[in-house]
């Protein structure tokens, strides 16, 4: 039998239904043979927590005591950056933007695009039959994509999307195009409003470059049925100059939906983070003076800045002050970094920032003196963006360093409370076969060779299950003990019977979890039992 029988549990502790939950679980477990609960509840950040959840954290320990259930607290994450954000959101990991033209106006210096940008056609005015005038394509006009008079946002006619289900059964295509000249390291936000009817099928603006690269792979979560509504999303340009905009669905099923009024503007300092590695600068035109900021202008700083919220507000303004050297109607370039999100908000704090690993050691020893754990799990997964700030650049390291330093820091300051801690990550940005790799998201570097670069007593929590064997052999070739991250939310057991068949060939194989995005815990029991029976 393994040594390592654990689930998986993610709680706020927020509420005292979240308590009620939780003893079912640990009860559960215990009856069936496991013996470790992997606790999300942003157990690093306790310097914010209310005595309320640290009540409540104290009764999830004493309820795990009496139940021979270990708490091994999930801390630390680089990728899923909300706790570092939660002490300072400027911790975010940011994308340069260079040379932007700002434009003063009396006591205000605002952003001028540079050069004009726009979709042509934004509106869906003008068409002959089925076909708008200025996309690259639309998919199947007359058949999958039509000009709608009747449903319309703006104007006199809209583009529906239908019947892509049937006429597209393998892509369920439904999109729009048009390709946009854009200028490199500058920040552009793409709006547009969008209705849904029944949509069955993702909804996204995708910002793609000549080689396929997405510069904004964040996903605005339209519902399935919804009235108008209006989508805004940012990206960087990085350095291309022309980008394709893409608007519409992928993998469509079935349902409809309206586009109406696609636009592309260049934006000011939404977003823009100010810390040590994010250098701003306010240039003359020709770059011949820096000014200075709290003498020519008032310090700069987004009041709305929100990494995760993308790019929904409007940009603060530069302010000149009285007694500047900056005149009216003056052409000023400006250099800053802004924060950029994933998916559903997902934003990555930048690893290079010393002030990141302050916090992590004051919440640790914080943590230490709440549960005394002797096992950890590095929430280390999904490290979307970062090697692009100064922070980052000026240690002329590689990304896989950059992050195999992190991670090697991240058990000193554990071990700073327990020399003997045991200390978990997930695998796949150490994993070849896995995210540890070139052109991953925004990621401006490469992760190959991260492997090399971590503490070799590491436990690795593989969780790919497609790629199960590769990944267990390659960790354990490499003399790394290994967990296995198994079920995830299926309706069977057989995805941890996979991993236990892996599993057992594997040396160095320490256990598996129970591991469930969607809260499922129905088959728990049964899969203690399937582990407890295990003999090896
Ligand atoms: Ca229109
Ligand atoms: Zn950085």
């Amino acid at each position: 039998m393994y040594s390592d029988r654990w689930v998986y549990v993610s709680r706020g502790l927020g509420r005292d239904e979240d308590m009620s939950q939780i003893i079912e679980i640990v009860k559960t477990s215990s009856e069936h043979g496991l013996n470790g609960m992997v606790l999300s509840a942003g157990l690093d950040r306790i310097s914010l927590k209310s005595p309320d959840r640290l009540r409540r954290l104290q009764e999830v320990k004493r309820v795990c005591q009496e139940n021979n259930v270990e708490i091994i607290p999930i801390i630390f994450s680089a990728g899923y950056g909300g706790s570092i954000l939660s002490h300072n959101r400027n911790l975010a990991a940011g994308l340069p933007v260079q040379d932007a033209l700002f434009v003063v106006d009396g006591n205000e210096a605002h952003l001028v695009a540079d050069p004009l940008v726009e979709v042509v056609n934004g509106g869906f005015e003008e068409f002959t039959d089925n076909h708008f005038k200025g996309y690259r394509f639309h998919d199947k006009p007359g058949q999958i994509s039509f000009v709608d008079q009747e449903t319309v946002k703006e104007g006199r006619t809209s583009l529906r999307f239908e019947h892509f289900g049937e006429v597209d059964p393998e892509h369920g295509h439904a999109r729009v195009m048009q390709e946009v000249a854009v200028h490199p390291r500058r920040y552009y936000r793409v709006t547009c409003w969008v209705k849904t009817d029944g949509l069955q099928g993702k909804f996204r603006i995708q910002i793609l470059t000549e080689n396929s690269r997405a510069l904004a792979p964040y996903d605005p979560g339209i519902p399935d049925t919804t009235d108008w509504r209006k989508v805004t999303m940012a990206f960087n340009s990085l350095e291309y100059d022309h980008v394709k905009i893409y608007a519409g669905a992928w993998g469509g099923k079935a349902g409809r939906f309206w586009l109406d009024d696609l636009r592309i503007e260049e934006m000011g300092l939404v977003n823009v983070l100010r810390r040590p590695g994010t250098p701003l600068t306010v240039a003359s035109e020709g770059g011949e003076i820096i000014y200075q900021e709290g003498k020519d202008y008032e310090r700069i700083e987004d009041a709305k800045l929100n990494p995760s919220r993308g790019a929904d507000h409007d940009p603060p303004p530069i302010r000149i002050l009285s007694d500047s050297r900056i005149k009216d109607g003056q052409r000023l370039r400006v250099s800053f970094y802004h924060s950029v999100a994933v998916n559903r908000g997902q934003v990555t704090v930048c690893m290079s920032e010393p002030e990141v690993y302050d916090i992590w050691r004051k919440e640790a020893k914080l943590l230490h003196e709440q549960l005394q754990p002797q096992k950890y799990f590095l929430g280390m997964d999904e490290i979307r963006a970062g090697g692009s700030c100064a922070a980052c650049k000026s240690r002329d390291m590689s990304m896989a360093e950059i992050l195999g330093d992190c991670i090697t820091k991240q058990v000193e300051i554990l071990r700073e409370n327990n020399p003997k801690a045991e200390i978990y990550i997930w695998s796949d940005m150490l994993d070849t076969n896995h995210n540890a790799r070139g052109g991953y998201y925004l990621v401006e570097g490469d992760f190959s060779g991260s492997w090399e670069h971590v503490p070799e007593d590491l436990i690795i929590a593989c969780w790919y299950h497609k790629k199960r064997k590769e990944s267990l052999k390659f960790f354990s070739d490499l003399g790394f003990q290994t967990l296995a991250g198994a079920y995830y939310d299926g309706d069977t057991l057989d995805n941890p019977r996979d991993w236990l068949e892996s599993l057992d060939q594997t040396p160095g194989a320490r256990g598996i979890m129970y591991t469930t995005w969607q809260r499922k815990y129905a088959l728990l029991g049964d899969f203690g039992d399937l582990v407890t029976q295990q003999t090896d």
